[in-house]
């Protein structure tokens, strides 16, 4: 099979041919038909999620079932799936909670390696997340696999597999928006659209998109935002508690993965209200917020991963989303390319030209 190999901090993409390792009898092998293109590879790439290279990355995608192991229960051959990157086996403590998305066996499926390089010394390879979906097959654990029944087309299944499911999610599990509440989106990039998208479905009253990238504010008015501010004009913090009558937002998120902006979301929210961090800040970073806020104030600072999705419950629930015109997935899609132009979708991402790429 073809696969984007990450070979070394800060370098290009390898798009090599690797072998696959044999699937064990509870694994599954997957030819993937798309594969959204998200920041938090590009955090790979930097050392801001660390993953010792070589590895094959990518974990938001979705594919057709090609064969299954002999333990596999519920998935047949032709099945059409989406990837889960954190998988949801359904039977461990967290999952039993309703929060598979802390499932855990999530360090466990990362750990094994899925192919090997061609190279002299057959180099084994590990995946993102479990899955690597930048390649033409994936082999993977069933608990990382969820069936959908649609007619959307691949890449807007992708999505789900990742950015879509998170942002989304963000609104609707983590903070839980309510009708008439207020919202700012700092950072409006492929998972902070779909924040923007969830608040709408949840029926905010006031969507305020934070971007200094003009093409995310257009594309933010069109998917959903009331208000567009550009943060490299004026004080972000001020633009926004100005249209919030001087009050602040009841929920903020942070979606771009910095200390600074996530200090930033607490100080745009409300008393009483929250800032919820989506974007991956570097893992040796520390985020600090003031103390008499948080405590005085009784703002809440909340960690978000996978949209605090039942990714069993939930990717089916956004496939009729959007299937009745609820959710757009169409317009957060900017290009599709090849797998060969995996390292110009990272440039066009760092340079702020698409909402999201998608590898078909
Ligand atoms: P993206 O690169 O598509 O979007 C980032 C956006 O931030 C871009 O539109 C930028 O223009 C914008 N931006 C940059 N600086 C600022 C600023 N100072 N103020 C406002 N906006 C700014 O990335 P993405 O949407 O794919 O991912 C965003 C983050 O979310 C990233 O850190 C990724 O790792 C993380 C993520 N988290 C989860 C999770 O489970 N928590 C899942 C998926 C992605
Ligand atoms: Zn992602």
């Amino acid at each position: 099979m073809r696969a984007a190999i990450f070979t070394e901090l800060n370098g290009p993409m390898s798009v090599e041919d690797v072998t696959p390792v044999e699937p064990g009898p509870r694994d599954v092998i997957v030819r993937i038909t798309a594969s959204g293109v998200c920041h938090s590879d590009l955090h790979v790439i930097s050392g801001a999620l660390p993953m010792p290279p070589p590895s094959i990355l990518g974990h938001e995608g979705a594919g057709i079932v090609e064969e299954v192991g002999s333990e596999v229960k519920g998935l047949q051959v032709g099945d059409r799936v989406i990837g889960s990157f954190i998988p949801a086996c359904g039977v461990c403590w967290h999952c039993l909670r309703d929060e598979s998305h802390l499932c855990d066996n999530t360090y466990a499926v990362m750990g094994a390696p899925r192919a090997h390089r061609h190279d002299a010394d057959h180099t084994a390879l590990m995946t993102m997340t479990g899955l690597g979906t930048f390649a033409d097959m994936m082999t993977c654990d069933e608990m990382s696999l969820v069936k959908i029944e649609t007619n959307l087309p691949d890449e807007q299944l992708a999505l789900i597999g990742c950015g879509f499911t998170t942002g989304v999610g963000a609104a609707l599990n983590t903070a839980k928006v309510q009708p008439g509440d207020t919202v700012a989106v700092i950072g409006c990039g492929g998972v902070g659209m779909s924040v923007i998208q969830g608040a709408k479905v949840a029926g905010a009253a006031v969507v305020i998109a934070v971007d200094p990238v003009a093409l995310k504010r257009e594309t933010a008015l069109k998917l959903g935002a009331t208000h567009a501010v550009d943060p490299s004009e004026a004080d972000a913090i001020e633009q926004v508690r100005a249209l919030t009558g001087g009050r602040g937002v009841d929920y903020a998120f942070e979606v771009i993965g910095t200390p600074a902006t996530v200090a930033q979301a607490f100080e745009m929210a409300r008393g009483g209200g929250a800032a919820v961090a989506v974007g991956v800040s570097r893992f040796d970073e520390m985020i600090t917020v003031p103390s008499f806020p948080l405590v005085l104030s009784e703002k809440r600072l909340l960690g978000c991963v996978y949209g605090s999705a039942q990714v069993r419950r939930d990717f089916p629930k956004l496939v009729q989303l959007v299937e009745n015109g609820r959710l757009d997935l169409e317009h957060m899609i900017s290009r599709t390319m090849g797998l060969d132009d995996i390292n110009e979708a990272f440039r066009a991402m760092k340079d702020g030209e698409v909402i999201r790429s998608v590898l078909v």
